[in-house]
């Protein structure tokens, strides 16, 4: 069990007995969207964090496909359920949320909040991923912001010890040509200007006054192209110990409507509310 754990299980349980374990790999922004749902919504759960490659041991063992966020559902005398798309935890999170918990889907926003939340996935969850590997895989120091906090150390060790033959497998997994780079530029830039246009008119939140499914899908999968403070699982370092290209182009998002939009959403949504 990951030290992510020990802070995330800390509401009170679904009735009935159920348990909740959250199978991630801890950088991974589709785990954070998910964490931050159940988080949020005032749903106990325990996270079980991995590094990549090495979470697919447990995906196995849980069953379903092999990517994470996965929720497992166990409840005594059943089969566990399992939850395998992000979206669907954050709707799972939102209709057993605590009581006094506001809804993240206001019923007269649905079709918005859908249409972004889909537009998201597709256009920022891979692109991103994509920019980010690419600029830390270069770097040295990039080791060091990757993949740190919410694993064991005994995954920690085998990973780094894995290292030399993993590396190369990380760029093939995910193109990380200098073309594949730039077209994944691209798209980011395209839905970032997109969120960009939607904020004109001043409202705080994608579909108005209100924090939704929508906001919390863009500053969850965004978190790696603007790294707000307030990520705690897993800790980056400050944003001038990044690569100097990807340094800048994070300084520069931030004074966007959409990077401000991230920022607000990780200060004031994230923690303890
Ligand atoms: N549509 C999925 C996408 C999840 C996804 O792409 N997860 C990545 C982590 S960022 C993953 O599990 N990669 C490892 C693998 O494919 O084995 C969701 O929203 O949950």
């Amino acid at each position: 069990m990951s030290d992510v754990g020990a802070t995330a299980d800390t509401t009170p349980a679904l009735s009935g007995g159920t348990r909740l374990r959250l199978i991630t790999i801890t950088v991974s922004h589709y785990c954070e969207k998910a964490r931050w749902a159940l988080e949020k919504q005032g749903v106990s759960f325990s996270e079980e964090g991995h590094l990549a490659v090495l979470h697919l041991l447990a995906t196995r063992w849980a069953g379903g496909p092999r990517t994470v966020p996965k929720l497992v559902i166990e409840t005594t005398g059943s089969n566990p359920g399992l939850i395998n798309e992000s979206s669907d935890i954050i709707r799972f999170a939102d209709e057993h949320r605590a009581s006094g918990k506001g809804t993240l889907y206001p019923e007269d926003k649905a079709a918005e909040i859908d249409s972004w939340m889909e537009k998201f996935d597709k256009e920022i969850g891979p692109h991103v991923r994509r920019w980010a590997y690419y600029h830390l895989l270069r770097s040295d120091r990039g080791f060091e912001v990757c993949f740190q906090g919410g694993t064991s150390s005994l995954e920690r060790t085998v990973f780094w010890t894995s290292w030399p033959v993993l590396k190369p497998m990380y760029g093939q997994a995910f193109n990380l040509t200098e073309d594949g780079y730039r077209r994944s530029l691209s798209r980011l830039e395209a839905v970032f200007t997109e969120v960009d246009k939607t904020l004109a008119d001043g409202r705080p939140y994608l579909t108005g006054d209100q924090f939704t499914a929508a906001d919390l899908t863009l500053a969850a999968l965004a978190y790696p192209a603007i790294m707000p403070p307030e990520m705690k699982v897993p800790k980056f370092p400050p944003v001038d110990r990044l690569p100097a290209e990807m340094r800048d182009l994070t300084l520069a998002w931030r004074e966007r409507p959409f990077g401000k939009l991230v920022l607000r959403a990780y200060e004031k949504e994230r923690h303890g509310m």
